[in-house]
């Protein structure tokens, strides 16, 4: 069995991809708590479900429920290397 790796080095538009593909499942281009939740899950974090939560609440500038702007996005790729141990260079 192969796990994911736990922590992720990539790119900014890596990131973007990973947002895309990996984590806006239902594809309606904003990320929910619940999507980033199972995303982190499957990459192996624990605590998954709270670091989905506080990766939205944190980030989500506009106090709409979801990372959906370009702001947010480069918000929450700053926290997911302050926070999650992401190496995005
Ligand atoms: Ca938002």
């Amino acid at each position: 069995m192969v796990l994911a790796p736990l922590y992720s080095d990539t790119s900014l538009d890596g990131f973007r991809q990973w947002l895309t593909k990996e984590v806006d499942r239902n594809h309606d281009g904003r990320i929910s708590m619940l999507e980033l939740r199972s995303a982190l899950k499957r990459k192996g974090y624990n605590r998954a479900t709270w670091k989905g939560i506080l990766g939205v609440i944190c980030n989500d500038l506009n106090h709409n429920g979801f990372i959906d702007t370009e702001a947010e996005i480069l918000a929450l790729a700053n926290y997911a290397v302050r926070t999650w141990g992401f190496t995005i260079a």
